[in-house]
């Protein structure tokens, strides 16, 4: 019998047994009998069994009963499961599960409930979320979600601009800013977003027969090495609002009538338009696979989905910004006009950054990787290039889900030239 009092990790992917036996003892202290007595298991009838997806660092299981009950627990490894060079704070279970209990409360049921967080095997207990689908996974099979742009404006308004120095206590952000501050998580993101696609790296994935454009495109481009290296040094010191951090499709749980956001371990005070801006790249990672798919219906659902995802924004943020402004300076005439066009501005460049990093860099997405024809998978990869590039250079001018809608057309059609 373990009492759980020091740090291991109990969620082992090559031993399914003793994981499950030590994770139902786990969750049993957790959450059976506590203070807020939170669910009432049937022991007899407990299962703990780890899904087959997961995401690049952590280690989840889900325990069930025969009663219906159910619980996530996730765990934090000392090395990231993407590479065992690779380590980040374990305090990143912490954080994730405090941000979500924040999250929940600025938008509330758009992220999953955390039952309990432990900062000692550094694993919380949150909603089973398994009668929804990650998003990604169900774009691979070319499904789309009506709902997704209004959820997802919804939960980066509410999130972003509650979060801010226009709506929040400047006292209150400051200390939350202490307390969600993350230099691994943020190192990851400054090397391998904002650093290593332009500057080239061993550890980039570059597909071999894309490299000689890639090097001419992204490697020896001075003006776009320049507008990025603006871009990191945003990132690095503009603590805008709290961020999700990590917004793409593999963050998402969806269905039909719901949406939720989980994994926001890389979250962190840093400019809005980055959360925005991995939503859009996201969307056109998705776009690219329907349309090496042949599925144009689909790729034009997702391009859509990211303009509406613009203009909902917009529209809301106008409507929030109104209501709930606090900072009598964000009062003053123009700025709130000011303060939104350099979130779309940053949303830009973001954006950009999402679509070369996840198309060269080291964490590639399987929408793109996926892609067997290499003349398709290059029209992907191209596009992506291509379309990361406008939106970088020209951050000013994406100021409507239109101007995206147009730029990702335009895009496919100069990468076609290139083939
Ligand atoms: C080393 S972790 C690689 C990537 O996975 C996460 O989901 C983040 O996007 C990170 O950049
Ligand atoms: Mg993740």
């Amino acid at each position: 019998m373990t009492d759980f009092s020091k740090y291991f990790l109990m969620i082992n992917e090559d031993d399914p047994v003793t994981t499950e036996k030590t994770v139902i003892e786990y969750t049993l202290l957790k959450t059976k009998g506590t203070e807020k007595g939170q669910i009432d298991w049937d022991e007899s009838t407990m299962k703990a069994a780890i899904p087959s997806e997961h995401g690049n660092l952590n280690h989840v299981c889900r325990v069930t009963d025969g009663k219906g009950n159910s619980i996530y627990i996730k765990q934090a490894g000392d090395t990231l499961r993407i590479s065992e060079d690779m380590t980040a704070t374990l305090d990143r279970n912490r954080q994730e599960s405090e941000i979500l209990q924040l999250e929940e409360k600025m938008a509330p049921g758009m992220v999953p409930h955390v039952y309990f967080f432990d900062t000692t095997m550094s694993a919380c207990g949150m909603e089973d979320c398994s009668d929804y689908e990650v998003m990604r996974d169900a774009m691979l099979k070319h499904e789309t979600f009506p709902r997704f742009a209004d959820d997802i404006s919804t939960f980066m308004v509410r999130t972003l601009l509650l979060s801010s120095d226009v709506v929040m206590d400047h006292r209150k952000k400051k200390e939350l800013t202490r307390r969600f501050i993350t230099p691994d998580l943020d190192d990851i993101t400054e090397k391998l977003v904002l650093m290593e696609p332009y500057l080239g790296a061993e550890r980039n994935n570059v597909f071999e027969p894309n490299r000689e454009f890639v090097e001419k495109e992204l490697y020896q481009h001075d003006a776009l090495h320049l507008a990025v290296s603006k871009l990191k040094f945003n990132f690095m010191t503009n603590a805008q609002a709290l961020l999700h951090g990590d917004l793409h499709t593999g963050s998402v749980f969806i269905r039909k009538d719901s949406t939720k956001i989980f994994d926001c371990e890389f979250g962190t005070f840093a400019p809005m338009g980055y959360d925005i801006g991995n939503v859009v790249a996201n969307l056109i990672f998705a776009m690219d696979n329907g349309i090496a798919g042949g599925d144009q219906a689909f790729a034009d659902w997702t391009v859509q989905a990211a303009a509406d995802t613009i203009d909902l924004f917009i529209r809301k943020y106008n409507s929030l910004y109104d209501e709930a402004v606090t900072e009598p300076m964000a009062k003053v005439p123009g700025f709130k006009e000011y303060y939104l066009e350099s979130i779309l501005k940053d949303t830009a460049g973001y954006a950009g950054t999402e679509l070369h990093r996840r198309t060269v860099g080291m964490a590639n997405v399987v929408d793109v990787t996926s892609i067997k024809d290499t003349r398709k998978r290059l029209l992907a990869e191209r596009t992506n290039i291509i379309a990361g590039k406008d939106f970088i250079l020209h951050q000013e001018k994406f100021m409507s889900g239109r101007d995206y809608a147009e730029a990702i057309r335009r895009a496919v059609a100069e990468a076609e030239k290139t083939l």
